[in-house]
């Protein structure tokens, strides 16, 4: 009889296999254990009989172990055995301590089985026969993309063919498959015509603190442990980065870290966490941390959206006023202070005025962030920043103002501080040299017109890029184009198909759309092939968490049909493009797709990481620059859920020996070692951004929900998800509601100059009047589809700035009838 039943968990028994899985989703990278075993058989209660090594005899103690039945699965293989899965957390990882959260905690429910939630998972390659998808097998899929690269190739260059890629960690991602992707792209094809999955070019996210010397990720989860206060600004951590928040942040908060802190830093006062979060919204953060820290112990600095230059300027010269800045590390570590102090200059009275935040507050602000403590050091302030900021007003300017408070306040490199990202995916960035100027809007390359061919390689921008309807009409009118060609080929050769489709591309307007996915998605929409991707637990893949920790997420199933890993696929390409060019004799174009002779993940993952580096860390070299080399699958392995945190020191016998904060010599990533200040004046709003303020009543923000992974791309399909949200969710104040005529659950338009949208209305108390929150990237409901196609001067979008008006279109009964409208945030 199969264990696989409803009332009940099935524990492992004692002999389950057991390996280590990075959870895939959010930058934090919590452990998790995985256990597989027999599905006919199962671990006893006594805990000498179950892997779990836990005493269900008798009652298990309150969060003794998280297990849920979302944690279990029964998949089968490909010889037919079944088998049950357990992807449970480790209490012995230090980033999660045993805590799971509602995505991480979903993985096993998410992991392949015929009959569960990712049944339509893509099992081999589809192509789009002008009218209707058919699978079909490799061979003939790989001869037609490489066939028509080929031909643009050689026709038209590089810059007829298009990429939207991954460069991030975690599933879709990984050191394997950003180099693999990234070898392919840059050095194979070296097309510079290529952007990443979450803004509309090949850029950064961090352009100014990196050119001010300090990488986004420069401490340790601890230091959030150590710090006399969190200075949080535009991240909701806990729905975003959920266990670092739980685990780090909250025991510091509740004075559970009190006496670590006394003993790293003997005789300075040490106390519960003060908390500061700059967000514009009340969030589900802002209400926990008032309800762990109590509310005297929180400011929420809920500023007019946009206004964060202005709050940090503010900070700025009121820290210098009163004297609290250091002045021996200023002298002796950076350059442009006094710059910095006559353009980013602000008063108290002109901050508030700008922020909408009192001057009693901004006082106030500094005070726990920057005044002395009463033992006399100087506070150790975390700065913690997402996209609140970075797809903010002016990510570099804001960046610039905040980067330069810290350095005034010597909050980087010492512990307990820090200024960095919080995170969105983990981090796996290796690549090849970009081969172009970094600066092609790609989104407006597509819109006008260019490009014969575009790649969506995991991603999905028809849900989550700017501008994003005008996009996705271009796409559309271009790909039908294709479907229309290709419609009236009849029993054509591959050789004569790639010519159809060519000529409809180059001749006619179209483009061909191929994208490399986990399921169809709503891509298929407008594509033309897809290619069938791996995640982990089906394969090997190495990532880094936001405290730069590396792991090994070990596979442990077969992925279903003949989904392979993404670097695999990249190999594929670059191999049947290698045999073309050498059947016509062309050795040149034969060698750029040389070196992709890989087997396995571990094959890309030696030639990428291992040798070639990471940027920013160098090129690998056992005389110094980056020690990635010395980390090997089968160290990583033995390093388990706690890995390495990079870069790599050194190795002592079978153990990596990482570096757990930077810039604690004082030396920084300039070429003489000094932090660099940079100008950072207070400019409003972007004009176009401004525009559609004066016209348009509602802020449209937007962001994440706890519960809602990315693009809903796997929680389209689960219930628990799907019947919560079926459509992306509005939230709005109740009295800007009531004067609509809308209640929760009915249908709202969402509508600017850029284009127009659908809503499921959530009116609360705790949002103000005037501003709305909605649920980016949703399957129903596109939020970027009202967001403008303003972008910064390194082509980085502003995602939270967009104004627009909000009409009431009709009621969906089921969603009234079956839809909870409580407030999420904790009250
Ligand atoms: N309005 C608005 N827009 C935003 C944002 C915002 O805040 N507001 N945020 C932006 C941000 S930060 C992000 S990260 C982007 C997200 O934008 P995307 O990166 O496009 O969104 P994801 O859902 O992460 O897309 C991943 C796609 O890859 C597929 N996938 C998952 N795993 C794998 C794999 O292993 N291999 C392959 N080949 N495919 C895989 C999924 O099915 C999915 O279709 O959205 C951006 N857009
Ligand atoms: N549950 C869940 N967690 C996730 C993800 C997910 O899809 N679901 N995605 C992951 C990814 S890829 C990313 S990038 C991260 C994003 O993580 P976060 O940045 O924490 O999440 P967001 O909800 O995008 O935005 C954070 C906040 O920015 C605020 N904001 C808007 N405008 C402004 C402003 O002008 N100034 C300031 N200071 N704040 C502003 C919004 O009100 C919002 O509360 O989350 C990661 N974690
Ligand atoms: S906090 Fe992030 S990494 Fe940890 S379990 Fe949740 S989604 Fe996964
Ligand atoms: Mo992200």
């Amino acid at each position: 009889m199969s264990t696989n039943i409803n009332d009940r968990i099935a524990l492992p028994p004692k002999d389950a296999q057991t390996t280590n899985m990075t959870c895939h989703f959010c930058i934090v990278g919590c452990g998790y254990h995985v256990y597989k075993w027999d599905a006919n058989t199962e671990g006893g209660r006594p805990a000498s009989e179950n892997a779990l090594g836990v005493d269900f005899t008798q009652q298990v103690p309150p969060l003794g172990i998280i297990m849920t039945k979302a944690m279990t699965n029964t998949i089968t293989d490909k010889s037919g055995k079944r088998w049950n899965i357990m992807i449970a957390p480790d209490k012995a990882c230090v980033v999660n301590s045993g805590l799971s959260s509602t995505r991480g905690g979903k993985m096993a429910s998410y992991m392949y089985a015929h009959d569960g939630i990712g049944k339509e998972r893509l099992k081999t390659p589809r192509i789009f026969r002008g009218d209707q998808w058919f699978d079909t097998g490799w061979d003939s899929a790989l001869a037609l993309y490489a066939g028509l690269t080929k031909k643009i190739l050689d026709n038209d260059g590089p810059s007829g063919l298009f990429y939207d890629c991954f460069d991030h960690g975690g599933a879709g991602g990984g050191f394997e498959n950003t180099w693999g992707t990234g070898k392919l792209m840059f050095s194979a094809l070296q097309t510079p015509m290529v952007r990443i999955h979450n803004r509309p070019a090949y850029n950064s996210e961090c352009h100014a603190t990196r050119e001010m010397g300090i990488g986004e990720l420069n401490n340790s989860y601890e230091d959030a442990q150590l710090s006399d206060t969190i200075f949080c600004i535009g991240a909701n951590s806990y729905e975003t980065q959920t266990n670092y928040f739980l685990n780090h942040w909250v025991p510091n908060m509740n004075g559970g870290t009190e006496d670590k802190k006394k003993k790293w830093f003997p005789g300075e006062t040490a106390a519960a966490a003060k908390v500061i979060i700059v967000d514009p919204r009340r969030t589900a953060t802002v209400a926990i941390s008032e309800q762990v820290a109590g509310k005297d112990n929180v400011l929420h600095l809920d500023i007019e959206p946009g206004s964060d230059t202005a709050l940090f300027n503010t900070l700025f010269t009121y820290v210098v006023a009163q004297g609290w800045h250091d002045k021996a590390f200023i002298a002796k570590h950076t350059r442009g202070f006094e710059d910095a102090v006559k353009t980013n200059h602000m008063s108290l009275e002109d901050g508030a005025k700008a922020t909408g935040i009192s001057v009693a507050k901004l006082k106030q602000a500094a005070e726990w962030a920057y005044k002395p403590k009463a033992s006399g050091h100087r506070p150790r302030t975390f700065h913690a920043y997402e996209k609140g900021i970075i797809w903010g007003n002016d990510n570099y300017v804001i960046q610039s103002a905040l980067v330069g408070l810290v350095l005034t306040t010597q909050n980087v490199g010492r512990r307990g501080t820090g200024v960095c990202r919080m995170g969105g995916h983990q981090e796996g960035y290796t690549r090849p040299p970009y081969p172009g100027n970094s600066k092609v809007y790609i989104d407006q390359e597509v819109i006008n017109g260019k490009g014969l061919m575009y790649t969506l390689w995991g991603t999905n921008p028809f849900q989550t890029t700017i501008n994003a309807e005008q996009h996705r009409m271009a796409l559309r009118r271009r790909a039908q184009i294709v479907n229309e060609a290709v419609s009236r080929a009849k029993g054509s050769s591959t050789e004569q198909m790639v010519d159809i489709i060519y000529n409809a591309c180059k001749y006619q307007g179209g483009l061909f759309v191929a994208a490399m996915n986990l399921y169809p998605t709503t891509i298929a929409d407008d594509c033309h092939l897809l290619m069938p991707a791996a995640h982990p637990g089906e394969i090997n893949l190495t990532s880094m968490n936001g405290e730069r920790r590396l792991r090994l997420s070990e596979k442990f199933m077969d992925a279903p049909g003949s989904a392979k890993a993404d670097c695999l696929i990249a190999a594929d390409i670059a191999n049947t493009l290698k045999a073309m060019y050498s059947k016509e004799g062309k050795a040149d174009m034969a060698k750029r797709f040389e070196g992709f002779d890989w087997k396995t993940e571990e094959d890309a993952f030696n030639d990428g990481f291992r040798r070639a580096g990471r940027p920013g860390v160098g090129p690998i070299d056992s005389q110094g620059g980056d020690t990635g080399y010395m980390a090997t699958y089968a160290l990583l392995r033995k390093a388990g859920n706690n890995g390495v945190q990079l870069p790599i020191k050194r190795v002592d016998g079978d153990k990596l020996i990482g570096t757990e904060i930077h810039y604690a010599d004082g030396k920084f990533d300039t070429k003489d070692g000094r932090a660099e200040f940079k100008p950072a004046p207070w400019n409003g709003l972007p004009k176009r951004v401004a525009d559609q303020k004066a016209k348009h009543k509602f802020w449209i923000n937007s962001g994440r929900a706890n519960e809602v992974w990315q693009t809903a791309y796997h929680d389209q399909y689960n219930s628990f998800v799907r019947d919560r949200i079926p459509m992306a969710f509005l939230e709005m104040n109740v009295e800007d509601a009531k004067q609509l005529g809308v209640s929760g659950g009915d249908v709202v338009e969402v509508f600017n100059d850029y284009g127009s949208t659908y809503a499921m209305a959530y009116p609360l108390k705790s949002l103000k009047a005037g501003q709305t929150f909605m649920l980016f990237g949703y399957i129903k409901g596109v939020h970027g589809d009202v967001v403008t196609d303003w972008v910064d001067r390194n082509v980085v979008p502003y995602y939270k700035g967009t104004w627009g008006s909000v009409k009431r279109i009709g009621s969906v009964e089921d969603y009234k009838a079956t839809i909870s409208f409580k407030d999420r945030r904790y009250a």
